[in-house]
């Protein structure tokens, strides 16, 4: 399977490049998104590393003065009709070089930082012309990376504990998952917003496998109320609707400034270096403290206005395993977790885990974030569990990845029952991660074993 699998991935990323950035998939994202060009260039560096590169890059150029990445980076070339939002209804200033309207205002989990030492790493298997090319671009992206964790960390501090609350849904980037429930439920649903703003996924996909009508309502809802602001930041737990503590977007910002140390390291910046490797073992006791319900033994939600819990079991609860210094207790917490009833890890099902507990009455199989199996999710697990030496359970969870998308394709979820493909086809991160799953049986660097 395997050379068969990697090249139809290798087809995918191939035939998702739009000149000077990747989609994440055809019909359905027609522009750069933020998280989708970090897990993509893991897999682009591969293949062709230069784009891999210039997609990061792409990315970075388009970052606010501020320090903060835009969720969507929008290609001129494509109708505004072609997705919504668009560039109209986001209605972005100029800044820097950047004409008006280019991107989103809101961010993604930063997975960039991770991405980048990946495509270093994997370059120098591709000769000395590769390598040389992967320090300037390293160099390149260092400050910017930086300015990316400060803006985080600094104006999205809402909580005053040293995590970054997001104050959108799409932040997350699991979009719909039923952790924002409870935060949602105290947002207008303003169906009438649907009439002046048309949905736009629902002509390019299954209404049962994308949100509804009344979530997309007040997702568009939070987006004006932050545009109105100007996009500010500015008192966010008082005059925004939405100000959450997401365990696993928090996770991947501890685990980019262990990257940033790697990155540091080789930049030969060692005191940065050591800054990073502190500040994530902050970003983790406060992930641990604040997060953590030791009742039911899992990482949560935390909404930021109300100090509570969300308590949906979700797969972004599992995430904090990425983080090396994580108390035994919780990461042993997490590993049950993970092969209980509500996850299933291959063993018992022999499929990767689902995006949301298996035994809650709410569990779809079909809407996307609140039932199926993402590999992105899944690929992030397995990085955990290495980092905390669970090895067989890395090994059955990568085989189960690749069994799952060489069996039904490349797809942006799958069917948690039956493993099949969901939502858009030839997506992105699916083929990115499964030639990195294919190549890579490393460690991750700061594994305890
Ligand atoms: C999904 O989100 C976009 C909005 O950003 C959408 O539904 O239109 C999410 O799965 C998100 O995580 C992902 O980055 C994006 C593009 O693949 O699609």
């Amino acid at each position: 399977m395997s050379a068969e699998l990697w090249n139809s991935a290798a087809r995918v990323l191939e035939d998702n490049w739009a000149g000077d950035h990747m989609v994440p998939s055809r019909k359905l994202y027609p522009h750069q998104w933020s998280w989708d060009a970090a897990f993509i260039a893991i897999g682009l560096g591969y293949v062709n590393p230069s784009r891999a590169w210039r997609d990061l890059r792409s990315l970075f150029e388009a970052q606010w003065p501020d320090g903060r990445v835009p969720h969507i980076v929008f290609d001129p070339a494509t109708a505004e009709g072609d997705y919504f939002p668009g560039p109209a209804f986001w209605n972005v200033p100029a800044y820097g070089r950047r004409a008006a309207r280019g991107s989103t205002g809101i961010v993604q989990p930063p997975m960039h930082a991770i991405a980048a030492w990946e495509v270093y790493r994997h370059a120098s298997g591709h000769g000395a012309a590769c390598a040389l090319q992967a320090h300037t671009e390293l160099a390149w992206l260092y400050p910017r990376l930086v300015a990316q964790q400060d803006y985080l960390l600094g104006r999205r501090n809402a909580g005053a504990a040293g995590l970054a609350a997001i104050v959108h849904p799409w932040e997350s980037g699991l979009d719909n998952s039923p952790s924002w429930d409870p935060a949602l439920a105290g947002v207008p649903a303003d169906l009438s917003l649907l009439e002046t703003y048309r949905r736009r996924d629902l002509a390019v996909a299954d209404g049962a496998q994308r949100p509804t009508d009344r979530d997309y309502a007040r997702y568009v809802g939070l987006v004006l109320n932050y545009r109105d602001g100007n996009y500010s930041d500015n008192d966010l737990a008082q005059r925004h609707g939405f100000v959450v503590e997401c365990p696993s977007f928090n996770s991947i910002l501890g685990a980019a400034e262990l990257s940033l140390a790697q990155i540091a390291g080789v930049l030969g910046l060692g005191d940065e270096a050591r800054r990073h490797r502190d500040q994530a073992q902050r970003i983790t006791m406060a992930i641990a403290s604040r997060l953590w319900d030791p009742q039911t033994r899992t990482f949560h939600a935390r909404d930021v206005r109300t100090g509570r819990l969300s308590p949906a079991h979700c797969v972004s609860g599992l995430m904090p395993l990425m983080l090396p210094d994580l108390a035994p207790d919780q990461t042993e917490a997490i590993m049950t977790e993970a092969r209980s009833a509500r996850f299933g890890l291959p063993e018992q099902t022999l499929l990767p885990v689902p995006s949301y507990d298996r035994t809650a009455p709410d569990f779809d199989t079909q809407r996307y974030w609140r039932g199926p199996i993402w590999i992105n999710m899944n690929w992030l697990l397995r990085r955990g569990m290495l980092v905390h030496g669970y090895r067989d359970d890395a090994e059955d969870l990568r085989r189960s990845m690749l069994r799952l998308v060489h069996g039904n394709g490349h797809f942006e979820y799958f069917d948690p029952r039956t493993g099949e493909g969901l939502g858009a086809p030839r997506f992105g991160w699916t083929a990115a991660l499964s030639l990195d799953l294919l190549a890579d049986r490393s460690m991750p660097a700061y594994a305890r074993v």
